[in-house]
C-alpha cells in the first residue's frame, strides 16, 4: 500500500465520523448560510478538535469565503483544506538530527505507545542505514526492557539495559557511553510512563535530560511526547503537564487508526503549539508515518 493510502486507511474511522458528513455539506453548499457553518463547527467539535479551535477554523473559512466570493462547494472545500492545513502547520515538523550521535528521548504516560514507536523508528532508521542504539530507560518493569529488546532484534539495533529497579539515569549514562564507543548514529531512549507519582516521573525525566546534556552537549536532541489519540482531550491535559517540565520538541500521535476522533490533532497543534512529527496508524513496523500537514488534511478530506 502506498504512503498516502496508508494514512487514509489509518484515518478511516475519523473519515466515517467526520469527513463523510463534511463532504456532504460541501456538496450541498448553496452560498452563505449560517446553518452550514454551525454544522461544520459541530462536526469538528464532535471529532475532538476542541471548541476554540473549531470556532477559529470556521471563522477563518467564513472570512475566506467572503473575501474570495466563493460560491461552489468544491471551492469552499479547498478553502477549508487551506484553513485546516494552516492550523496544523508549525515549524520543525521534521526531526532535526544531524550530529553523530543524535538523541531521541521518548516520553509520555503509560500505555500511549512509547516503546512501540521506538521500535518502529529503530526499523525505519535501520533501513536508512543508520546505526541505532536503544536505551531501556524504563526500569520500572522488567517486561519493559524485554519488550524493547524484541524491537531491537527486529530493527537490528543495539540495546543497553539494566536490571529492573535500577536508576534510569545510569542506564542512560551507560547507553551514551556505549553509543560513543560503537559509533552509533542515533540513540533512542525509552522511559517509564508510570512511577509512584507524577513528581517522581518529572524529576526522573529531568535527571535523564541533564545526563544527556552533560554527556552530549553538542548533539542534536529531540524530546518527543507520545500521545494516544484515543484518549482525546485527556491527552491534551497530559501534554500540558509534560510541557511544563520537559523541553518537548514535538509530538507523536499514536493509535489514530483506533479512533473516530482524529480531530484531536487540530487541538494539539492549536492549543499546544507543538509540531506533530509522526502519527501512528497501527501496531506494525511500517505503521508510523511522518506528519505532513497538507498530506494529512488531504487524506482526511478526500472521499
Ligand atoms: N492500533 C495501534 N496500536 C498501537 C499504536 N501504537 C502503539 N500501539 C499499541 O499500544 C499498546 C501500548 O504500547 P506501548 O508501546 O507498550 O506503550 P508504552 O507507552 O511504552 O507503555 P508503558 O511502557 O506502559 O509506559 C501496545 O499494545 C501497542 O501495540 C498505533 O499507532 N496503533
Ligand atoms: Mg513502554
Amino acid at each position: 500500500m502506498g504512503f498516502f493510502e496508508k494514512i487514509k486507511q489509518g484515518l478511516s474511522r475519523t473519515k466515517k465520523n467526520m469527513s463523510i458528513q463534511m463532504n456532504n455539506m460541501f456538496a450541498g453548499f448553496t452560498g452563505e448560510n449560517e446553518e452550514f457553518y454551525e454544522e461544520l463547527e459541530e462536526a469538528l467539535i464532535l471529532a475532538d478538535a476542541g471548541m476554540d479551535t473549531s470556532l477559529q477554523a470556521v471563522e477563518a473559512l467564513r472570512k475566506l469565503v467572503k473575501e474570495r466570493g466563493l460560491r461552489g462547494g468544491e471551492e469552499v472545500k479547498s478553502a477549508f483544506s487551506e484553513v485546516l492545513t494552516e492550523i496544523l502547520t508549525l515549524e520543525n515538523h521534521d526531526l532535526s538530527l544531524t550530529t553523530k550521535p543524535s538523541v531521541i528521548l521518548m516520553v509520555g504516560v503509560n500505555g500511549v505507545g512509547k516503546t512501540t514507536t521506538i521500535g518502529k523508528l529503530a526499523s525505519h532508521f535501520h533501513e536508512e542505514r543508520k546505526k541505532v542504539m536503544l536505551v531501556a530507560g524504563d526500569t520500572f518493569r522488567a517486561a519493559a526492557a524485554d519488550q524493547l529488546n524484541i524491537w531491537a532484534q527486529r530493527g537490528k539495533a543495539d540495546i543497553v539495559r539494566h536490571e529492573e529497579g535500577s536508576d534510569p539515569a545510569s542506564v542512560v549514562f551507560d547507553g551514551i557511553s556505549a553509543a560513543k564507543a560503537r559509533g552509533s548514529d542515533l540513540i533512542i531512549i525509552d522511559t517509564a510512563g508510570r512511577l509512584h507519582n507524577k513528581a517522581n516521573l518529572m524529576n526522573e525525566l529531568n535527571k535523564i535530560s541533564r545526563i544527556i546534556e552533560r554527556e552530549l552537549p553538542e548533539a542534536d536532541k529531540e524530546t518527543l511526547l507520545v500521545l494516544d489519540a484515543t484518549t482525546g482531550q485527556n491527552g491534551l491535559i497530559q501534554a500540558k503537564q509534560f510541557k511544563e517540565t520537559a523541553d518537548i520538541t514535538g509530538i507523536v500521535l499514536t493509535k489514530l487508526d483506533g479512533t473516530a476522533k482524529g480531530g484531536i490533532v487540530f487541538a494539539i497543534a492549536a492549543e499546544l503549539g507543538l509540531p506533530v512529527k509522526y502519527i501512528g496508524v497501527g501496531e506494525g513496523t511500517d505503521d508510523l508515518m511522518p506528519f505532513e500537514p497538507e498530506v494529512f488534511v488531504e487524506a482526511l478530506l478526500q472521499q
